[in-house]
């Protein structure tokens, strides 16, 4: 299995924060090596060109009535993004995305869901299904799920909805963190959620085995989407929006090597990763071994 790896170098929060420098982090710290240690062959595909905060004009901020900072800039780089995942995917390699923030998402899963239908799990604190008018922050990354099921304002945008991703076939997994207009979401809605409380009650195990079973129903992959922040601050120091009570170092491996077991992922986003709050790149090492765990490799 030929893995293309696809950076994609955002930063577009409210304040400049370095998860652009990511994707740099993630390959220094040996991604390549331990997709080879999975057993996959990596092809480096460079960064999607994202400009820096600074050069861009500080007036494309708004979208209708409520904030969607950057908003330009990001759907250029999500539609660039998109696109080099569909194309990696109809020559049959599996496209990992390398953030950047998770606004990078709305790229690869519109990419990853452009030919056929596709169901994603969204290991993340957050439930990032804020829309423009409801964002208390008008950061973008906390509204990739809701772009990508056409949420509020995000109906009548193409670019950013994925008509292949049912919201039935939608998990968040570790949920610790949901804003209010997300909780009333969650409510009427019918994606599936596990929170932190639900693996405190019943492990990481019957959890993801939960995941995977409403992912996959009526559709053969899925994509997976793992926010950094997913896991407790004391193993993943180095993200943007730290949420204390998240799952341990071990927890997540479980959950990557359960992902990898049932052999239907079809794209991955490793994001959030921001060298400028790690210690000594321990989040990018981090993220290049769930990668691994995600993709197959195993202890024996
Ligand atoms: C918050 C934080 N819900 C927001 N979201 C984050 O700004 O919409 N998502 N950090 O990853
Ligand atoms: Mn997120
Ligand atoms: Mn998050
Ligand atoms: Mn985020």
């Amino acid at each position: 299995q030929i893995v293309r790896v696809i950076g994609a170098p955002t930063d577009y929060g409210a304040n400049r924060r370095g998860v652009d420098m990511g994707p740099s982090a993630i390959r220094y710290a040996g991604l390549a090596d331990q997709l080879r240690a999975a057993g996959v062959e990596p092809v480096e595909a460079g960064d999607i060109r994202a400009p820096y905060a600074e050069e861009c004009d500080p007036e494309t901020r708004s979208l209708r009535t409520g904030t969607a900072r950057f908003f330009d800039e990001t759907k250029a780089v999500c539609t660039q993004l998109a696109e080099t995942v569909e194309s990696a995917l109809a020559a049959g390699e599996l496209p990992v995305v390398l953030g950047g923030d998770h606004s990078v998402a709305i790229g690869s899963v519109s990419g990853s869901a452009a030919a056929s239908p596709i169901g994603a799990i969204w290991f993340d604190a957050h439930a990032d299904l804020n829309t423009p008018s409801t964002s208390p922050s008008g950061n973008i990354h906390g509204m990739p799920l809701a772009a990508l099921l056409g949420i509020g304002e995000f109906g009548e945008l193409e670019w950013a909805t994925a008509p292949n991703l049912r919201e039935e076939n939608v998990v968040l997994v570790g949920l610790r963190s949901a804003d209010e207009a997300e909780r009333a979401l969650l409510e009427e809605r019918d994606l599936t959620v596990l929170t932190m409380s639900d693996i405190d009650r019943r492990g990481i195990t019957a959890v993801v085995d939960d995941a995977l079973e409403a992912a996959t129903d009526g559709v053969d992959e899925i994509h997976v989407s793992l926010d950094l922040d997913w896991l407790d601050p004391t193993a993943a120091p180095g993200v943007g929006t730290p949420v204390r009570g998240g799952v341990t170092y071990r927890e997540a491996h479980a959950a990557m090597e359960q992902v990898a077991a049932r052999s239907a992922i079809r794209s991955l986003d490793l994001v959030e990763v921001n060298p400028t709050l790690d210690r000594s790149n321990e989040t990018a090492e981090l993220a290049t071994e769930l990668a691994a765990s995600a993709l197959g490799k195993r202890i024996l």
